[in-house]
């Protein structure tokens, strides 16, 4: 029997973005939620909600057993876990599918796999994907780092296997560092994941970063959706994504998908995943895979027209990808701006009540949020309140409908990053597409205000 009824195991604009998708495919949505967000969007817009602890996630939107049993009292028949939060706990998502519920994520094992850096690393390599020179695998003493970075020579970089998302890294810029910051990542490895495991990499000075969607039917198809350019970064958040990258050809992006999806497919990837690269001087360097939903996957629907949370359901199913890589058209520009209740010049959470609220409208303009006037943001969860995504013909003319976008959108009661975006869309550097992963931190350096 197919899925009738899914349980959003999130909050916020991705549990909306999930409710849709199910709702536009005739399937019932339960919501789970904290007592801080009983008044939320996510609640009212589902057909049941679950009420599954206090406020702070680590009791309830990371608490399996309350998840679970939400699931099984409301029916439920599938999970979808939406991004952070369980969406890439391997544990959780074999404790979901123990109890006959459908899991709507990738397969356990490459959950795992892809969660050790120093594994995904291997696993992609063997695969044919093209890695950053460095250690093979993990780094067991200060001698062997020695070695290894007097072969790919320095600045080398030191990481921690169980890290991820920039957590845990040391830069290292000659041999007499060497020993005080492999200890030094080693023990705040172990401190923050319990795992002292480090790995080596050659250090890139200053490169973009590209991520490729791809997608899986888990018995050995896949399929890739192109890059998004994720390089305006701040603390390792993104501020603004965009699609297709303004440096990557067409060549390349066909390249390098292809290079994605046949390893997907190598491996029988099932579901959603995003392979994560650096990108220097026109090479591909892979760094890590993301085995989830992205915030930032509304730039690819805009430009691909593939709704991916419908993938992720039919996929999950046990139907076929509705659409085959020929048939997959990139067309025209997208960009996301990520809209955080915080300020924007200080970067402080700002939550609060929400007096007045208007989403931007008209042509290619698209805002997932579960914002309403007089919706009081708790302070618990993270700060982003809604994403604008805007689509356009080519790039400029993306710019210039964001632009307009961003004027109209109105959020009062709180500071939001808004003001950040309108300066950053009068940056040449911004407008030229010429930027890296320093960008965004050298600028705010500079940045009068
Ligand atoms: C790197 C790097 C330079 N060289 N690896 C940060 C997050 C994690 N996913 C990997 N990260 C980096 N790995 C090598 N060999 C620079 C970063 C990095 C970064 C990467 C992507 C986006 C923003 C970043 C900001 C600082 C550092």
């Amino acid at each position: 029997m197919g899925i009738s009824r899914i349980l959003i195991a999130n909050r916020g604009e991705i549990a909306l973005r999930i409710h849709r998708a199910a709702h536009e495919m005739g399937i019932e949505t339960v919501a789970v939620h904290s007592t801080a967000d009983a008044d939320a969007m996510h609640v009212r817009l589902a057909d049941h909600a679950v009420c599954i602890g206090p406020p702070p996630a680590s009791e309830s939107y990371l608490n399996m057993a309350a998840i679970i049993s939400a699931a099984e009292i409301s029916h439920a028949d599938a999970i979808h876990p939406g991004y952070g939060f369980m969406s890439e706990n391997a544990k959780f998502a074999e404790i979901v599918e123990a109890h006959d519920i459908k899991w709507i994520g990738p397969k356990p094992e490459h959950i795992r796999t892809m969660g050790d850096k120093v594994e995904a690393k291997r696993t992609a390599g063997a695969l044919g994907i093209p890695l950053v020179p460095g250690s093979d695998g993990a780094i067991e003493d200060v001698a062997e780092a020695a070695k290894i970075a007097e072969e790919i020579g320095y600045p080398v970089i030191i990481k921690a296997a169980s890290g991820g998302g920039g957590r845990g890294m040391k830069v290292c810029t000659g041999p007499h560092e060497l020993e005080t910051l492999m200890k030094q990542a080693g023990s705040e490895a172990k401190a923050a994941f319990g795992d002292a495991t480090v790995y080596l990499e050659k250090y890139l000075g200053n490169p973009r970063h590209i991520e490729f969607q791809v997608f899986g039917d888990g018995g050995g198809n896949a399929i890739h959706l192109g890059e998004r350019d994720c390089s305006l970064q701040r603390r390792h958040q993104k501020v603004l994504e965009e699609a297709p990258s303004p440096v990557i050809s067409k060549e390349d992006r066909n390249r390098m998908g292809e290079t994605c999806s046949k390893a997907m497919a190598g491996m029988g990837y099932r579901g959603a995943g995003t392979i994560e690269f650096l990108w220097e001087n026109g090479e591909f360097y892979f760094i890590e895979m993301n085995t989830r939903l992205q915030v930032e996957h509304p730039v690819t629907e805009m430009i691909t027209g593939v709704d991916l949370v419908r993938e992720q359901i039919r996929i999950a199913d046990g139907k076929p990808l509705s659409i085959r890589q020929e048939d997959i058209e990139f067309k025209g520009h997208a960009i996301e701006c990520r809209i955080n209740a915080e300020d924007p010049f200080t970067f402080a959470p700002s939550p609060g009540l929400v007096t007045a609220y208007h989403a931007a409208g008209g042509m290619h303009v698209r805002v997932d949020s579960g914002l309403y006037a007089g919706y009081k943001i708790p302070p618990y969860y993270d700060s982003m309140i809604a994403k604008l995504i805007v689509y356009g013909r080519n790039r400029e003319g993306c710019i210039m409908r964001l632009r307009r976008a961003l004027e109209e959108m109105v959020v009062d009661g709180v500071k939001t990053s808004i003001p950040l975006h309108q300066e950053l869309l009068r940056q040449d550097d911004v407008l030229n597409g010429d930027y890296s992963i320093k960008w965004l931190e050298e600028w705010l350096e500079t940045r009068e205000g």
